[in-house]
């Protein structure tokens, strides 16, 4: 299996709720490194934009007042199988369906208020790191040392 890179966001309630320490040390314990990080407040069209594949939905709204209602920590995550890798650490979308041990199971408030996002494919991990991210803002690790 290949290294590869998938795009997480730790969601509004994750930082309101003060655990994103626990959140990275479930990844990084899954053997993901993060290679990109920032900080963002996401403006109305950043929500919209990242999430237009949802935009027919019926929570399309919702979603985006949720996820532009305060701070997120958006990364790159590096590993092994890093795009499936980082969706089976955070669990079922809906927290009442995730797995015992898993980042929604423990922490997310709601389907909606869940925690984390991971890419659902390496081509969508692809889009989404470019939505965020320029290939400069990408670190790199000596995987051998590890
Ligand atoms: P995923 O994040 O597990 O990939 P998606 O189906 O891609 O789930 O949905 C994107 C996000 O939209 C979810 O993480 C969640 O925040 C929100 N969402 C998904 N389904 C619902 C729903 O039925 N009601 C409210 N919000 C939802
Ligand atoms: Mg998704």
């Amino acid at each position: 299996m290949a290294v590869e890179r998938t795009l997480s966001i730790l969601k509004p309630d994750a930082l309101q709720q003060g655990v994103i320490g626990k959140i990275l040390t479930k990844l990084e314990e899954a053997g993901l490194k993060p290679v990109a990080m920032k900080m963002m407040h996401l403006t109305r069209p950043e929500a919209e934009g990242f999430y237009a594949v949802h935009k027919e939905r019926p929570f399309f709204k919702s979603l985006v007042e949720y996820m532009t209602s305060g701070p997120v920590i958006v990364q790159v995550l590096e590993g092994e199988n890093a795009v499936a890798k980082n969706r089976e650490v955070m669990g079922a979308t809906d927290p009442a369906k995730a797995a015992e041990g898993t980042i929604r199971k423990l922490f997310a408030k709601s389907i909606e208020a869940n925690s984390a996002h991971g890419s659902d494919s390496a081509e969508n991990a692809r889009n989404e790191i470019a939505w965020f991210f320029a290939q400069t803002d990408l670190v790199r690790y000596d995987w051998k040392k590890r």
